[in-house]
């Protein structure tokens, strides 16, 4: 039978507080993670919408001009003061079969997240008389 020496006990020592201390750094790391997981996930539910308001007049959009930044979501109020007029609003690329009427004295809203960049053109599709081809604007969503 082998003889037991002190050494022996001292690496087993030494090994287990090597251990102890591996356990206390995967805790670290693991609590380090947690913490930035939570923000992350706090920060994506939190995110906030960027809100316009554009009205529709004889015959033009009020602003006709919108800049946004890609990933941004985007929530457009839509308002006239027309009393005997109904426009529309209808934004190139996003919104292939959306059309959001705008009916006289009226709002509607219309949302969604700017996924693509570049420069899009929004238009009146009603026919709400001769000047139906000056209501364009252009929404440019920026890369970054
Ligand atoms: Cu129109």
């Amino acid at each position: 039978m082998e003889k037991k020496r002190h050494s022996d006990d001292l690496d087993f020592l030494a090994k287990l507080d090597y251990n102890k201390g591996a356990v206390i750094i995967g805790l670290v790391l693991f609590s380090i993670g947690l913490i930035y997981g939570l923000e992350y996930t706090g920060s994506t539910v939190i995110e906030p919408v960027k809100e316009f308001t554009i009205f529709a007049e004889k015959w033009e959009f009020v602003p006709s001009e919108i800049t946004v930044k890609r990933g941004d979501k985007i929530k457009i109020n839509l308002a006239t003061s027309e009393v005997n007029e109904t426009f529309s609003f209808k934004l190139s690329r996003y919104m292939y079969n959306d059309l959001v009427i705008i009916y006289p004295n009226g709002t509607s809203t219309y949302e969604f997240t700017a996924y693509e960049p570049g420069t899009f053109v929004y238009r009146c599709e009603e026919p709400c008389g001769f000047g139906k081809n000056l209501m364009v604007g252009k929404l440019i969503v920026n890369p970054y």
